[in-house]
């Protein structure tokens, strides 16, 4: 099957479906210019493995290089854009809304490009860069201004603020993992973006949404682990691929 016709098949699928859910990891912002979660780390953190780094242990341990990282992706984030990918599924998740039909995004990232790109009712599995939680008192709100003067990021309280991030060994917010797995046992079309599928219980979705009889597809430049089981996969940039299928649905 040719690219052309994987995306034409995407697009009929689309067509077709009356509920659909997007679930998307880093490689949706890898063209915003944001490395993905196992692209090797550079320059300063190039010999920290991230997956170590993403860890309560690695904040207790070390909390003013744990909150310097975080800060550091916060100020990357900020100063990216959203790229065609992102603006894609949110007029997509326009077009159906307007039509009676759903689209439901959920998403591993913590950057929120989508909400900047215009998605809304965004399934956070992971938290966000953005959101900054005390490790004393708890109190938790979005932080805008980059970078920190210090790190870690002091409380009023005068403790420790962590980002309100899912790290290694923690569990996922309970309202979200509710919502995700309800919206995936009622869904018809199943879009996993960008992501290599190796982080649980998140990559599980895709499970649920096939047993639920979804049709599932999988849209990345490279195989992954989940490559075997969907019905249809479009090998390429979602940034590129995204507005293809925008366009043979035609205007909306
Ligand atoms: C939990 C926030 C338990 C922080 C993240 C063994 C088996 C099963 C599970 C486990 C296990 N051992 C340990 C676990 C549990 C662990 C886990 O899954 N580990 C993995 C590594 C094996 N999971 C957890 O710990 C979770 N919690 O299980 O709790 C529990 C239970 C009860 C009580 C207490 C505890 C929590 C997991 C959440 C971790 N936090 N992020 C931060 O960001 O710093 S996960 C992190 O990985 C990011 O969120 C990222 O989004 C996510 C997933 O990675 P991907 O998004 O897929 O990114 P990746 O780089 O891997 O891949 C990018 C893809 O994009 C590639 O395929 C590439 O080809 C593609 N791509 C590149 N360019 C493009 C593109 N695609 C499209 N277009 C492009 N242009
Ligand atoms: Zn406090």
């Amino acid at each position: 099957m040719t690219i052309d016709d994987a995306v034409y098949a995407c697009a009929r699928l689309v067509a077709d479906a009356r509920h659909i859910v997007v679930m998307t990891g880093a490689g949706v912002s890898a063209e915003s210019g944001i490395p993905t979660f196992r692209d090797a780390l550079t320059g300063l953190w190039a010999h920290y493995d991230p997956e170590q780094l993403a860890t309560p242990e690695a904040f207790n341990a070390s909390p003013a290089l744990v909150t310097r990282w975080y800060d550091e992706r916060r100020a990357a984030c900020a100063h990216c854009e959203p790229n065609p990918g992102h603006r894609a599924l949110s007029e997509l998740q326009r077009r159906l809304r307007s039509d009676g039909r759903k689209l439901q995004l959920i998403t591993q990232n913590v950057d929120r490009l989508h909400q900047r790109a215009g998605a809304s009712d965004v399934i956070e599995l992971h938290g966000s860069l953005w959101d900054w939680r005390c490790t004393r008192c708890g109190e938790q709100h979005e932080e805008n201004e980059v970078p920190f003067p210090e790190y870690p990021p002091r409380c009023h309280c005068g403790g420790s603020r962590r980002p309100a991030v899912v790290w290694f060994g923690e569990s996922l917010p309970a309202a979200a993992v509710r919502a995700a797995w309800a919206t995936v046992q009622s869904c018809d079309l199943f879009l996993s973006i960008g992501t290599s599928g190796q982080v649980q219980p998140a990559a599980s979705l895709l499970h649920e949404a096939r047993g639920a009889g979804a049709k599932t597809v999988e849209i990345n430049p490279r195989p992954t682990s989940q490559s075997g089981i969907v019905d249809l996969a479009l090998r390429g940039p979602s940034g590129v691929l995204l507005p293809r299928v925008l366009e043979v649905l035609g205007s909306g």
